[in-house]
């Protein structure tokens, strides 16, 4: 069987059932969803949840499905207590050896096929999640289009608000590849036709946002990471392929001089992201399989931020290797949103090297704002054990350095203009490693041979 969602959902429920909720009651569309994942998170906890009724709409939707980052390592197939750097060593040479698609002519994502007038978005429970989002938007959906000059294929998640039965509007940002690709056809002044995929193994998930340069194909990283060549199918009204796996399809089309009024959303640094006039997106047709999920993914919440964060490591832990061949492994932690703050673990041999190793993160990673470079002992999990190295083993004047105007998020809250959405930022490095004549620590002897048990007593038995 090739890899699918509904295949992932099964696994969990056979195997790890603590990691996933049913919510049969019908449920509101609009922060109906988001108001349970919201305030199960608030409790600390990170399921996925299936909801199987949405008011609207006959079609289950799942959420949260990266919330988790054991769910990341379960669906590469390693050990859900992986750690993270288990996860980027296996993530990153995975990338090196790409795995072509495969061209298939039956595809499950066919089994029903709406087009023309006939093709309704009210199908689909798609939902509002923050309260001044302006609509209904599709978060979780991969936009999957052509470079006009060479042809390749590219694949990212770029948001979609319901604008009308058949009409979407769509934020692509200046940073992602897809925004160069819509360019390029509206110099042409050509209709840039493309698909969305909505719902797929989380492998797909992870592998086609891949932070590859432009010239690969996503579909190859999504195989890479699934251990499977990816099926795809020929779209029946648009020019692009998909995958034939996937949930749904929403086969569109943009057209050079079409734009209306976009946004606010909640965005990924947990505030609004600014009104914009956005491109206008077509749906042509819907297609699905004949009992599909709705996949959904909470901006602003771990099920984004993870997804986000994971599938970076691997570039700047390949960037910060250049600098220096010592470092055991990078973070990026959730307290940072995933993006503006990286924690790197190096052996720190030579003077100067966490500095370097801290510049060279940055040239990897435009969104970083801070990088902590601590020692390799230092459980970069762990943001109590970052903080403890830099209260102690850091002299600011001496291991601390700041640039000035440089590029950054432009959905960045702190940004020299963020109303305006400015990108301009200051990035600060801090390296936290012991410097030489460092005090020794404290330490107490044969603590590691201790057998607990042999000692304690609970003390109702006493
Ligand atoms: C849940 C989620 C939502 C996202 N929403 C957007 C979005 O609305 N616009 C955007 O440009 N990028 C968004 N991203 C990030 C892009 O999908 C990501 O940067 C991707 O790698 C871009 O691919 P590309 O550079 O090949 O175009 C989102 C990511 C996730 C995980
Ligand atoms: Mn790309």
């Amino acid at each position: 069987m090739p890899k699918d969602l509904g295949g992932f959902i099964r696994l969990l429920e056979d195997r790890y059932s603590d990691h996933i909720f049913h919510v049969q009651k019908e449920i509101e569309p609009e922060f109906g969803v988001t108001r349970i994942i919201s305030s199960l998170e608030k409790e600390g906890q990170y399921p996925v949840v299936v909801f199987d009724k949405i008011k609207g709409s006959d079609i289950p939707l799942v959420i949260n499905m990266h919330a988790d980052f054991r769910r990341l390592a379960l669906a590469l197939d390693l050990d859900p207590d992986a750690t993270i750097e288990e996860f980027t060593e296996v993530y990153g040479s995975r990338e090196e050896r790409p795995v072509a698609p495969v061209l298939c002519e039956d595809a499950p994502c066919h089994e029903v096929v709406i087009t023309g007038d006939d093709v309704d978005l009210g199908i689909l429970p798609i939902l509002k999640y923050h309260e001044r989002d302006a609509g209904r938007y599709v978060t979780g959906g991969y936009s999957i289009m052509k470079d006009p000059d060479s042809g390749v294929r590219n694949a990212g998640i770029y948001r979609l608000m319901v604008q009308g039965k058949d009409r979407l509007g769509i934020q692509i940002s200046e940073t992602a590849h897809g925004n160069y690709i819509m360019k390029k056809y509206r110099l042409r002044g050509e209709t840039m036709e493309f698909a969305v995929s909505i719902g797929h193994h989380p492998a797909f998930n992870l592998g086609a946002l891949s932070f590859t340069p432009f010239e690969v194909d996503e579909f190859e990283m999504a195989g890479a990471m699934m251990g499977e060549p990816l099926r795809v199918v020929r779209c029946r009204t648009v020019d692009a392929e998909v995958p034939a796996d996937t949930e749904i399809v929403l086969e569109c089309e943009m057209h050079p001089d079409e734009f209306s009024p976009e946004a606010p959303f909640g965005e990924y640094p947990g505030t609004y992201g600014p009104l914009r006039n956005n491109p206008v997106v077509r749906v042509k047709a819907i297609t699905m399989r004949a009992k599909p999920i709705y996949q959904s993914m909470f901006v602003g919440h771990p099920d984004n931020l993870l997804l986000s964060g994971v599938t970076r490591n691997s570039q700047i832990l390949r960037t910060v290797r250049i600098a220096s061949p010592t470092v055991r492994a990078v973070n990026m932690p959730i307290s940072g949103r995933c993006r503006f703050i990286c924690y790197v673990a190096m052996k720190n041999l030579i003077e100067g090297d966490g500095k370097n190793v801290a510049m060279a993160a940055f040239a990897a990673d435009s969104f970083l704002k801070y990088v902590i470079v601590v020692d390799d002992d230092v459980n970069i999990m762990k943001d109590a054990e970052v903080l403890h190295a830099i209260a102690t083993r850091v002299r600011a004047d001496h291991d601390v350095f700041m640039v000035t105007g440089s590029r950054g998020s432009p959905l960045d809250p702190a940004s020299y203009d963020p109303g305006k959405g400015s990108h301009l930022v200051t990035k600060m490095g801090i390296d936290a490693t012991r410097k030489a004549n460092y005090p020794e620590e404290i330490r107490v002897p044969g603590v590691d041979s201790v057998d607990l048990s042999a000692y304690l007593v609970p003390s109702v038995q006493r």
